[in-house]
């Protein structure tokens, strides 16, 4: 169950209260798409960078191991040691954007594994009893994730289908939850909004499933390549019509600045790759802008990366050690910089709540939202 505390204009302070802890939001998902965050962080390490929610991936667990093989070993959550609240991603996204010779119909798509090329179906109730083996804390609704840019007619289509899913997706989970032996009895469900960049399609797909009662929404098929101000004009869009008693989540999105242009706009849960790809690259996240763990400047810099982040590597190490550590190819420096840049990530979301807390949102945002795009 969502609780809205209080909102700063359309900024919104709350929590989420799951059989697996409350989440105080706004929030960051720390992504684990094959149940590890990538950068050899384990659950040992989680509650180090302020992890609050894991988010695994259907698709990439239903290949490999098996969801048959998850849900024998507990579930995700006793399977990687994480105890917290997961949410799990349904596999229409990863379908569109990872599989191949795709075929979309009514019941659901077909489509070859990324991995060895077997062809596998999957349509909203095959996605649903995967995620209730999964076990995780809140499913996703399957969708599709329209491309960008697609043709009007198309994305209309798309997202009456994606619109159809989703009450099978609800009817099926109603039935699993039910069942005796379901690892997760009390299952959420998040409906997920699409609809291109085609306000119209948007504003009346979310007027649709606002009606069913979720658990929560989802805004989907943003950061796939449409300008920033174009995404940001679909969220306030959107919004106005996403019910206030329910969580709101924009999936995969985004930078630092991103996130607070959203937080601004009334969304509550963010998920994305970003802190953990980049510091793979050597791109270090900081309160000046993004840091370059590469350049020969830091050979001989005894300062940490941020010298006001208090993370568990900012207090040990110095760039000039990270720096050697990716310059020497040790996979050390990757651990360390994943490390560094979630509990980034997850320390922005506790700034801001905290911020909507002493109603100085709006300062906030205006001091970093320029500030943490910068490359330094
Ligand atoms: N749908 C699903 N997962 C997603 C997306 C989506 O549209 C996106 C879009 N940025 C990221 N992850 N199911
Ligand atoms: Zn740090």
């Amino acid at each position: 169950m969502y609780k809205l505390i209080k909102r700063e204009n359309h900024a919104r302070r709350g929590e989420l209260q799951t059989v697996h802890g409350t989440v105080q939001t706004p929030a960051f998902m720390n992504v684990a798409t094959a149940a590890a965050i990538k950068g050899a962080v384990s659950a040992y390490d989680l509650k180090d960078i302020k992890c609050q929610v894991m988010l695994s991936n259907t698709y990439h667990l239903h290949l490999r191991p098996g969801d048959d093989v998850v849900r024998k070993m507990g579930g995700v959550r006793k399977f990687t040691g994480w105890d917290g609240p997961v949410l799990t991603d349904s596999g229409g996204f990863q379908v569109f954007s990872l599989a191949k010779l795709r075929n979309i119909k009514e019941e659901g798509v077909t489509f070859a594994s990324h991995i060895d090329g077997h062809r596998i179906f999957m349509g909203p109730e095959e996605s649903m009893r995967i995620q209730s083996n999964l076990g995780s804390t809140i499913a996703m609704a399957f969708d599709e994730c329209v491309e960008n840019p697609a043709e009007y007619d198309y994305a209309k289509n798309s997202c009456a289908r994606t619109a159809r899913w989703l009450r099978r997706c609800k009817a099926e989970m109603n039935r699993l939850n039910a069942l005796p032996d379901t690892i997760n009895p009390n299952q959420m469900l998040f409906g997920i909004n699409q609809g291109c960049t085609y306000i119209d399609l948007r504003v009346n797909h979310m007027k649709e499933i606002a009606e069913l009662g979720l658990d929560g929404y989802a805004i989907g098929g943003l950061a796939v390549g449409e300008p920033a101000e174009v995404m940001y004009e679909v969220i306030e869009a959107v919004e106005e019509h996403m019910p206030q008693d329910k969580i709101r989540y924009l999936m995969g999105v985004g930078t630092p600045t991103n996130i607070l242009e959203a937080v601004h706009r009334g969304v509550d849960l963010f998920d994305c790759v970003m802190p953990s790809r980049n510091a793979r690259h050597g791109h270090a996240f900081t309160n000046e802008g993004v840091r370059n763990m590469l350049n020969a400047k830091y050979t001989l810099d005894d300062q940490p990366i941020d010298p006001t982040c208090d993370c568990p590597v900012c207090r040990k190490f110095s760039r000039a050690y990270i720096h050697h550590l990716f310059k020497a190819g040790e996979m050390l420096a990757m651990r360390l910089t994943v490390m560094h840049n979630l509990y980034f990530y997850n320390n922005l979301m506790e700034r801001i709540r905290n911020a909507l807390d002493e109603d100085r949102f709006e300062a906030f945002y205006q001091e970093y939202s320029e500030k943490f795009n910068k490359r330094i």
